[in-house]
């Protein structure tokens, strides 16, 4: 464990907050703690405490699953500090001990304790990172989805909310209704214009609860767009053990993530922010471009080595990146389908991006595993993929890579590769009903996943057969010979 105490004897490789720890004081609510949040957002607010004090952030937790009540607890016992290993691709890291994130709540356990902090003024952002597909954005109609059962329950009973949207909402409520200020409400999730969907979701639950309040948060809120970027693997217990060994610390909550880090962001706050460019945040006007440079880029080509990666076999992105084949497929998607349908941020060229994305993957210090990548990826295909399957689409362009993954990710659910090892692949969002096609034999069927509603309003017939012929050679003669030429 890892305590303020150990603040006082740090290793003498280990960096200490560099400002004191008793006097910041949270500014940040942050829903959905997760490890990219840890090594991400609050890891350039971390840079900036000591010139801002008061932006510490406080992080609150929505399930009240037995895994999320012992991270509540480790976090307590560690007073919320926990280790970063940052990993170049030479092998060579830094680690620190991060202090920014100050209290942890687990929502569930005391939903007004997390209503005073979202209503005390002091909060002026409140940030998110609840998944690309947290959105709850019903990706044919393209609206707030009002039938979800978490959200009907919310609207029921709307001053005991369980989904954020119902915590955010209720918590403007009550700021309206005292004459207080908004807050902003600011996306970190990979999500294109991930800013303009919070609106969409939080808008579209508050209009159904009382369009006048509705009205007050569009014009009194902001929902900043912004492209966020860095890779944080999964943390085993084994990887736990290796980043204690090599810290010299003794941490519940160790965390490694790559060097890399970007996060370019809109300058739109309803109540100030903190200095983030004086920790590198680039701060812009519109982030489009770089928005879509890093999902169909970064994200989607993730997944595309991703899948079929699992069905060879390999565990780490690493591995994966280091067969031929499967990085010529990538090399192949990216330079074939997807660079010609983007525009470059000034600054910087697509290839060259393509290049660092390739060695970033490559990281061996790191050890991403596939099967976190490949998690949810029903969400990942509709968001990173879309927009280029799309234009291929339209523009008449060779489709086989795109069937290519597709069928990858449609064998990869099966749960077993090729060196006969078996998996549990994640997709929160799939019921009874999805897994039935998803795991059916009949590979028409499965085309009517969700995973693919982002272009059923197109003729897919071309596509769909070359699935359905690449499913066969893979089924018949293993993944790789299914690569297109
Ligand atoms: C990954 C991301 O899970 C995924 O699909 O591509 O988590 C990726 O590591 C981050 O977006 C990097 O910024």
């Amino acid at each position: 464990m890892i305590t303020r105490e150990t603040l006082k004897s740090l290793p003498a490789n280990v960096q200490a907050p560099p400002y004191d720890i008793d006097g910041i004081k949270p500014g940040i609510v942050h829903f959905g703690v997760g490890n990219f949040f840890r090594a991400h957002e609050a890891f350039y607010v971390e840079q900036i405490l000591e010139h801002a004090p008061d932006w510490a952030i406080v992080g609150v937790g929505l399930t009240g699953s037995d895994r999320s009540k012992k991270k509540a607890e480790e976090f307590k016992a560690q007073d919320c500090l926990y280790s970063l290993t940052e990993t170049a691709p030479s092998g060579k890291s830094t680690v620190r001990v991060m202090g920014a994130l100050r209290d942890y709540l687990l929502a569930p356990a005391d939903p007004e304790a997390v209503l005073k902090h979202l209503v005390d003024p002091a909060i002026r952002i409140v940030s998110m990172t609840i998944t690309e597909g947290g959105y709850n954005i019903n990706e044919t109609t393209g609206a707030f989805d009002l039938e979800n059962a978490a959200v009907k329950a919310d609207l029921k009973n709307p001053e005991k909310p369980s989904t954020v949207f119902g915590y955010v909402v209720e918590a403007l409520r009550r700021r309206w209704d005292a004459g207080g200020k908004a807050f902003t409400v600011m996306s970190c999730d990979n999500l294109r214009h991930n800013g303009n969907v919070a609106r969409k979701a939080f808008l579209g639950y508050a209009k159904a609860r009382d369009p006048e309040l509705a009205k007050w948060i569009e014009e009194n809120a902001t929902f900043p767009n912004g492209m966020v970027d860095r890779i944080t693997p999964t943390v085993s217990a084994e990887i736990a053990k290796k980043l204690n060994a090599a810290s010299g610390l003794d941490d519940d909550l160790p965390l490694v993530a790559e060097d890399f880090h970007q996060w370019v962001l809109e300058d739109q706050f309803a109540d100030g922010r903190p200095p983030l460019e004086k920790a590198g945040v680039q701060m812009v006007g519109d982030v489009t471009d770089w928005e879509y440079v890093k999902i169909r880029m970064l994200n989607a080509g993730h997944v595309m080595l991703c899948f079929p990666g699992i069905l060879v076999g390999y565990e780490n992105v690493d591995d994966a990146i280091e067969d031929s084949e499967l990085l010529g497929n990538l090399k192949n998607y990216l330079n074939k389908d997807v660079i010609p349908t983007l525009k470059a941020p000034s600054g910087m060229t697509l290839e060259g991006y393509r290049d660092s994305v390739i060695s970033r993957f490559s990281n061996k210090a790191m050890s991403d595993q596939t099967l976190r990548i490949a998690s949810d990826g029903c969400s990942k295909v509709q968001v990173f993929w879309t927009e280029t399957v799309r234009r291929a689409i339209e523009d008449k362009r060779d489709l086989s890579r795109i069937a290519f993954g597709i069928a990858s990710y449609l064998e990869m659910l099966r749960g077993r590769d090729e060196k006969g090892g078996t998996y549990e692949s994640s997709e929160p969002t799939y019921g009874d009903a999805e897994w039935k096609l998803a795991k059916a034999d009949d590979f028409e069927s499965s085309l009517k996943l969700p995973a693919f509603d982002g272009w059923r309003d197109l003729d897919t017939s071309e596509l769909d057969q070359k699935v359905i012929v690449l499913r066969k050679i893979i089924r018949e003669k293993g993944v790789k010979a299914a690569i297109p030429a």
